[in-house]
């Protein structure tokens, strides 16, 4: 029987992960944790949700203990843009955060799901199809962090036989919950403001190529990882993982099919540039495919237009008005 803990479970990635489990698994099987109770009220109200730092791990194994829990996705973490703005947090959260998991995990015997980044790659790796096993020499903290986390969750399997697994997702967009200060928030809110402006001043330059992911498929990545047949799995804890490559200009382009008279700009942050120049222009996610039948379902077009759909009936301020012959 499936009991589950999220932490981090309030944010872009965490509220989506748990809407799925709960409707999966049933409300009551889905522990929510989180620092903060103040986003995504409907999933505190609706089941079990407790307030606590993640580094705490009294408050963490007394709750795996009350629910029994038997696997966590641990997905609490500072992304790039707020790691770079502020390392040594970063580095607390990060790896004190997932070696304080790791600690309950190993003495509660529960699987873990921790998300790595195509942000645990750097300049000395290859750009293009990026291979699984290569160079990662990433100069951010926030990559620092997550080459040592996937080398720490390696840690927990092969000293304590801790069920650890996890992916290397790119960046991830999605409608229900806003990004938490990544390098690849522009290729979130560059719909919003579609929606409501007809236009958008990015931070990246237009010609910036990186890995995206919609986020139904990151969801059904992680819950597919966690549910596959361990004897098939040979690298666990760092799975390559893609949906699509593309750069501002382009998904510009893809957005004028239905808003014609979209426009773009470019106001460049020097900080998050420096960090999409040091990641992969597009990953190659052989691995993932053959260990555990991965397959995206979504690319540029179909997620641009479910992007807009969506946004277009919920934003109360929405510009734009979607027609279904669009
Ligand atoms: P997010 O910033 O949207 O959410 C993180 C959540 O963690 C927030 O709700 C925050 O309140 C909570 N949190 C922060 N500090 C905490 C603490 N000390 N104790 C308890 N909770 C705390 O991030 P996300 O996008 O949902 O990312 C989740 C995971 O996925 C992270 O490990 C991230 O590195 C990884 N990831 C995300 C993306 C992406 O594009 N979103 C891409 C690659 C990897
Ligand atoms: C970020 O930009 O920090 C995240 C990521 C790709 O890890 N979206």
């Amino acid at each position: 029987m499936k009991k589950i803990l999220i932490t981090g479970a309030l944010g872009q990635l965490g509220s989506e992960i748990a809407a799925e489990l709960r409707s999966r698994f049933g409300v009551d099987k889905v522990v929510l944790t989180d620092r903060r109770d103040d986003v995504n009220t409907d999933l505190v109200e609706e089941g079990p949700f407790y307030r606590f730092d993640v580094r705490h791990g009294e408050e963490l194994a007394a709750v795996v203990r009350r629910y029994r829990i038997d696997t966590i996705y641990h997905l609490a973490a500072l992304l790039s843009a707020t790691a770079e703005n502020d390392p040594q947090t970063a580095w607390d959260l990060n790896l004190n955060g997932l070696m304080t998991v790791l600690e309950v995990a190993r003495e509660e015997r529960c699987a873990v799901f921790t998300p790595s980044s195509i942000g645990a790659f750097g300049p000395s790796t290859p750009r293009d199809w990026t291979p699984q096993d290569t160079i990662q020499r990433p100069t951010s903290m926030y990559g620092v962090t997550k080459v040592a986390g996937e080398l720490l969750c390696d840690y927990y399997y092969h000293k304590y036989g801790v069920d650890t697994r996890g992916v290397r997702y790119p960046g991830l967009i999605s409608n229900r919950t806003l990004p938490g200060g990544g390098t690849t928030d522009y290729a979130v809110d560059v719909y919003y403001q579609a929606v409501r402006r007809g236009r958008y001043s990015c931070f990246l330059k237009g010609d910036t190529y990186l890995d995206m992911m919609y986020m139904p498929d990151a969801v059904r990545a992680a819950v597919d990882l966690m549910e596959a047949d361990p004897a098939r799995l040979r690298h666990r804890n760092a799975f390559n993982v893609t949906a699509m490559s593309f750069c501002p200009e382009e998904q510009a382009a893809y957005i004028r099919r239905y808003i014609p008279d979209f426009e773009i700009d470019y106001h460049v942050d020097p900080v998050r540039q420096a960090i999409a120049n040091s990641w992969p222009n597009n990953l190659e996610d052989y691995a993932a495919r053959v260990e555990w039948d991965w397959e995206p379902r979504f690319d540029l077009d179909t997620m641009t237009r479910d992007m807009l759909r969506v946004l277009s009936r919920r934003l109360e301020d929405a510009r734009y008005v979607w027609s279904d012959e669009g």
